[in-house]
């Protein structure tokens, strides 16, 4: 398994659109080992194809925050929202392609999807609460959506001017 480099904003990359995985075969899955590697690396509890620069529609998350926690990683192909509730929660969230923002952000509190596992199989989850956020948020990664989209075109602006300083003294540090 492999730790990959997360691609940070400013980055047009992170703003494609992914595309459906044909089949989950010995490719995908070695994808989802280093997402989960790269994931719990960083850390963070959630991760997309398109933030390690692979546009195809593929998740993995895990919840368990602690070390001493049994890990529980989730992984979705292609995953579909089929229903989001009428109600909204508020969450902070954060990103790893946004590193040291946080922002409140507004969501429907439980979504039901349809997706495929890590062995392809076809399965169906009801989520609630945090799980349902990190579902929601992952998924917009898969359409080119960052949370900071949601913000004002204030606070958006001010994040991504301060992240584009912070990759140039970065560049200028590593050259
Ligand atoms: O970059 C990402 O998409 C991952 C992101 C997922 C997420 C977090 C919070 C709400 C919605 C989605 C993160 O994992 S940010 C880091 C983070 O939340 C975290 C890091 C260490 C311990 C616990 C949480
Ligand atoms: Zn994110």
């Amino acid at each position: 398994m492999t730790i990959r480099k997360i691609l940070t904003e400013p980055d047009r990359f992170l703003r494609q659109k992914s595309t459906n995985v044909e089949e989950v075969d010995s490719k995908i899955r070695s994808l989802m080992d280093d997402m989960l590697e790269t994931m719990y690396d960083a850390p963070g509890i959630g991760l997309a194809a398109i933030q390690v620069g692979v546009p195809k529609r593929v998740i993995v998350i895990d919840l368990s925050r602690r070390d001493d926690e049994k890990k529980n990683p989730l992984h979705f192909v292609n995953p579909e929202i089929i229903t989001n509730s009428d109600n909204n929660a508020a969450y902070e969230e954060g990103c790893l392609s946004v590193p040291g923002q946080f922002a409140e952000i507004n969501r429907p509190d439980r979504c039901k999807i349809k997706y495929l596992d890590y062995n392809g199989n076809k399965k169906f989850l009801d989520a609630e609460g945090l799980l349902a956020t990190c579902i929601q948020h992952e998924m917009d990664h898969l359409e080119g959506i960052l949370f900071i989209d949601y913000l004002s075109n204030l606070k958006k602006s001010m994040i991504v001017k301060k992240l584009s300083k912070q990759k140039k003294t970065l560049e200028r540090i590593v050259v």
